[in-house]
């Protein structure tokens, strides 16, 4: 299996009830005024990006009315324009934005993915949801170690997933377990021996970025930690 497999089989994935019934929900019913006339893809986010990439970025999970809308991680929301400017500051994006597909957006060394891939209410999956989606995280991490150099989780949540796949997945783990923080760095260790840095930033969402919380300045250092050997 690719990560073109992977991503087609996540795509068309029912596991979680509550989370299919609202991300069709808003899909059909749901959809923000300013896109009523707009197809929206209601379904899981896949990754996002380059196949080959040596640097993971772990997100939460779709917005309503950004990705469950347009199909590609962080793509038509506020958070994407953060994300994906700055990555474009950085080299790994050709262009500062992320309209939506055929936009000519490509990554280079780096993918996207996300802790749980269907939209939640109010951003906030259950225990349960990010449990079930674990899984499709595991598999993200297990084709990428071969090339894998470094992770960034945006957010405790993204940061809790990479560690606990990681642990699942036989990776070394230092203990106690690292700890959530902008700017918190971890070396996870895969089973080759391949040191992979873990960057903690927090979330590029509205709530930090308004606030001033995160600045784009400290976005920056984070994703340039990224391209450090571990
Ligand atoms: O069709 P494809 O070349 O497999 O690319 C699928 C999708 O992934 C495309 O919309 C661009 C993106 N992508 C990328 O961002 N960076 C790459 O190196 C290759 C593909
Ligand atoms: Fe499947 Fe993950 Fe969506 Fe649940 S959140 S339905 S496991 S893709």
């Amino acid at each position: 299996p690719d990560v073109a497999e992977l991503d087609a089989r996540i795509s068309v994935c029912r596991a979680c009830p509550g989370l299919v019934a609202w991300r069709e929900t808003v899909a059909t019913q749901g959809r923000r005024a300013s896109f009523a006339d707009q197809p929206y893809w209601g379904r899981p986010g896949p990754g996002f990006g380059d196949p080959d990439a040596e640097v993971l970025v772990v997100g939460l999970a779709p917005a309503a009315n950004g990705t469950n809308r347009t199909g590609r991680m962080f793509t038509g929301d506020r958070s994407g324009d953060w994300l994906y400017a700055a990555l474009h500051r950085a080299g790994y994006a050709n262009q500062p934005q992320s309209v939506a597909a055929g936009d000519g957006l490509a990554l280079t060394g780096l993918r996207i993915i996300a802790t749980v891939r269907c939209a939640p209410p109010a951003n906030k999956p259950s225990t349960a949801e990010k449990a079930t989606c674990a899984p499709w995280l595991d598999r993200d991490l297990e084709l990428a170690a071969p090339r894998l150099r470094s992770m960034l989780a945006l957010g405790s949540i993204g940061w809790d997933a990479a560690v606990g796949s990681a642990r699942r997945l036989g990776w070394e783990v230092p203990r106690p377990k690292p700890r959530f923080g902008h700017g918190a760095e971890a070396v996870l260790t895969t089973p080759d021996g391949r040191p992979v840095r873990l960057v903690g930033s927090y979330h590029v969402s509205q709530q930090n970025t308004f606030t001033g919380k995160l600045t784009e300045a400290m976005l920056d250092a984070a994703i340039a930690r990224l391209g450090e050997d571990a």
